[in-house]
């Protein structure tokens, strides 16, 4: 039988990282703001999964470092005026980390996994539904990445519009080895050494 979208024997990115790291999206009348919890000295492990080959879509994560634990989350209510709505666009962020489009954790398998945020030359800018997002995050190579995020209220196209306060937030990530693989302490030196390298 060849009709159906999801089989039992599908493999999906793991959501391994818990309990999950929202950054908070509040408007407080025309002015935007943002939080996250984490930052440089508590940042949101990457892992790689090696031998698992993910199935549809999701197999860009295949064999990479990856991550979904940050969420977007509207905190209260959000009303950027009808037509418009909030965008996140990607301003800066360490090379070689990649991000593809996810949305709920229990909803692995409905997600697009479509590069966004200038991945694989996609536009900087994202248009956010305002649900709860969790996108995926990856690395081909151990080491700390950051992306920094401007967010906006924007009209259908991602033009910003005036009138309207902005925010920004920065996310940090560190690819680390799978606790209990091979090479758990060439990773920890390879990570000093870059720290050390970063504040020369
Ligand atoms: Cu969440």
């Amino acid at each position: 039988m060849v009709c159906g979208l999801a089989f039992a024997d599908d493999v999906w990115p793991q959501s391994f990282g818990w309990p999950m790291e929202h950054i908070m999206v509040s408007m407080d009348g025309s002015d935007l703001h943002a939080h996250v919890n984490t930052g440089p000295d508590n940042r949101i492990g990457m892992q790689r999964f090696g031998g698992e080959v993910y199935s549809g879509a999701a197999d860009v994560l295949t064999e990479t470092y990856y991550s979904d634990q940050y969420g977007w989350v509207a905190d209260g209510f959000i009303d950027p005026g009808a037509g418009n709505s909030i965008w996140i666009e990607q301003v800066g962020a360490t090379g070689g980390l990649n991000v593809y489009e996810g949305g709920m954790r229990m909803m692995r398998p409905s997600h697009t996994y479509d590069p966004i945020f200038g991945t694989d030359g996609s536009d900087s800018a994202w248009q956010w539904s305002g649900m709860m997002t969790h996108n995926w995050y990856s690395a081909d190579s151990l080491g700390e990445y950051e992306a920094e995020y401007r967010i906006y209220v924007g009209d259908g196209l991602g033009n910003a519009l005036a009138g309207f306060g902005e925010a920004s937030v920065t996310l940090h990530f560190v690819a680390v080895p799978t606790p209990g693989g091979a090479g758990v302490f060439a990773g920890v030196g390879l990570i000093a050494a870059r720290r050390k390298r970063g504040s020369a």
